[in-house]
């Protein structure tokens, strides 16, 4: 099996009903491709703590290597994203997210509004990114050049 399987999931009240259409998970699907990852899921979850965990969980045991989320990171009442991760993961690697924050706080002040986390459990890397196509495309170029090797290192 190719090593370099990841999973998108999407957290997104609106896009899990159907108002809104979901453009990031897409794109990062597109971005892992890029990489050489093999997207294995695309899911769309509304802003539930618990539904998140259970997905991100999902992919931990199926040794998913990567697990991609986009959205609810921010202080909406709602964004749960980064409390359901903190369930999941064993451990936190807090320099991935600082990176993000750091190296796109040049871009945009509102960087410092999303609570993102990243942080390993079993094999599995998840990451989260905030909910904006923009934003992913900024992040991702943070962390584009180290996830193979952090993949590497988890396996
Ligand atoms: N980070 C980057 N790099 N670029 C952005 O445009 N947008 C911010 C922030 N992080 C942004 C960003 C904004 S405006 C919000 S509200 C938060 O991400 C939270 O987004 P989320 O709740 O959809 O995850
Ligand atoms: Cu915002």
């Amino acid at each position: 099996m190719n090593p370099y399987r990841a999973a998108v999931l999407t957290v997104s009240d609106s896009s899990a009903e159907g108002r809104r259409q979901d453009t990031s998970g897409p794109l990062l699907a597109g971005l892992l491709s890029e990489l050489g990852f093999v997207v294995t899921s695309q899911t769309v979850v509304p802003d539930e703590r618990s539904q998140i965990a259970d997905v991100l969980r999902q992919h931990v045991e199926a040794g998913v290597a990567v697990v991609a989320t986009t959205g609810g990171t921010g202080l909406g009442p709602r964004d749960v994203t980064p409390e359901a991760t903190r369930d999941v993961i064993e451990r936190e690697i807090p320099g991935i997210a600082e990176a993000m924050r750091a190296e796109t706080l040049q871009k945009t002040p509102f960087a410092m509004t999303s609570r993102q986390v990243a942080g390993s459990a079993g094999r599995t890397l998840i990451v989260n990114f905030p909910g904006s196509a923009k934003a992913v495309e900024e992040c991702f170029a943070v962390v584009r050049p180290v996830l193979k090797h952090v993949v590497d290192l988890l396996m």
